[in-house]
């Protein structure tokens, strides 16, 4: 098997040849902050079955149940810090300004929160909240929530968490940019996820076609590993600064 730091200086070499670069990032770049990921053996999966809850239909029927969980999760994401994972892709877009998107399924806001500018949420965000009556969006940053269910404060109406459900459809508008960048991208980073959800799930794949390298890093492999350039397992807080800090600009 191909040493790390081989495997390392390969994905550098495809960085470094690349103009256009996207990463695909999944709860697996969260994991070193101490946020339990989906499937992990402590994952959220385990205590509860997020596809079970994290639903319009489980909403529906039980939206107090349904914000507890979402309460639970923002006091945790509230008390940890991005890890050096997150640092690293926040050096990249320093050296690549524009020519470089993340494209994130965490709901976390911890690309954010070391200021990426270029970070496309596709399942949305934790801290935001949709008034199901008016249809009012905003952040709502308390930790723990006022009131469960909170309520609107236009309307009263009640809210729900501004994430995307299974069975919803991504946002049009990101999904636009989304589709430009499988287009154009030369160089693919899937960091962290188990490549399961769809549609994120199929987006290494359109990426290849377009003719992208796709570089994977993750603990083990994953449907992913199939057509990656180069897949490199191992802790993504520890492997991607050591390929971004090598990297001449
Ligand atoms: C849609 C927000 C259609 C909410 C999330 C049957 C077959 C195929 C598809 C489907 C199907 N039935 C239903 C579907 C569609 C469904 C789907 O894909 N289901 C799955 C379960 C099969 N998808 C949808 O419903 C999507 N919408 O399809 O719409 C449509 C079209 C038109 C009109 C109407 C509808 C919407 C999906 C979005 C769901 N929302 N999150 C919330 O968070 O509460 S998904 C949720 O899972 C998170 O966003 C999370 O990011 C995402 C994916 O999980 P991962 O990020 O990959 O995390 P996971 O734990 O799985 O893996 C972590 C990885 O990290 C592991 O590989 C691990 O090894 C690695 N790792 C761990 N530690 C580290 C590490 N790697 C590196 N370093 C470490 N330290
Ligand atoms: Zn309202």
């Amino acid at each position: 098997m191909k040493e790390k730091k081989e495997l390392q200086n390969t994905a550098k070499e495809f960085i470094e040849k690349s103009e256009k670069i996207c990463a695909l990032t999944g709860a697996g770049i969260s994991a070193e902050s101490g946020i339990p990921t989906f499937r992990g053996k402590e994952g959220l999966w385990n205590k509860y079955d997020p596809t079970e809850l994290a639903t319009p239909q489980a909403f529906q029927r039980d939206p107090k149940l349904v914000w507890e969980w979402y309460n639970w999760r923002r006091e945790k994401i509230a008390s940890v810090y991005p890890n050096s994972g997150h640092l690293a892709l926040k050096k990249l877009e320093d050296l690549r300004g524009k020519d470089f998107v993340i494209i994130t399924q965490n709901v976390d806001g911890l690309h954010n929160r070391v200021c990426n500018k270029n970070v496309l949420e596709i399942h949305g965000n934790i801290w935001k909240v949709k008034c199901t009556e008016c249809g009012g969006e905003d952040f709502n940053y308390e930790v723990p929530l006022k009131e469960i269910p909170p309520r609107c404060p236009r309307c009263g109406g009640l809210l729900r968490p501004g994430v995307v459900w299974f069975g919803e459809s991504l946002p049009y508008d990101v999904m636009a940019e989304v589709e430009e960048w499988l287009r154009k991208c030369n160089a693919m980073l899937v960091i962290g996820t188990s490549g399961v959800v769809q549609p994120a799930a199929s987006f290494a794949f359109v990426a290849k076609h377009n003719d992208a390298k796709v570089i994977e890093i993750n603990l083990e492999p994953t449907p992913i590993s199939e057509i990656a350039d180069v897949s490199i397992f191992g802790k993504a807080g520890e492997i991607l600064p050591e390929i971004i800090d090598q990297i001449q600009d």
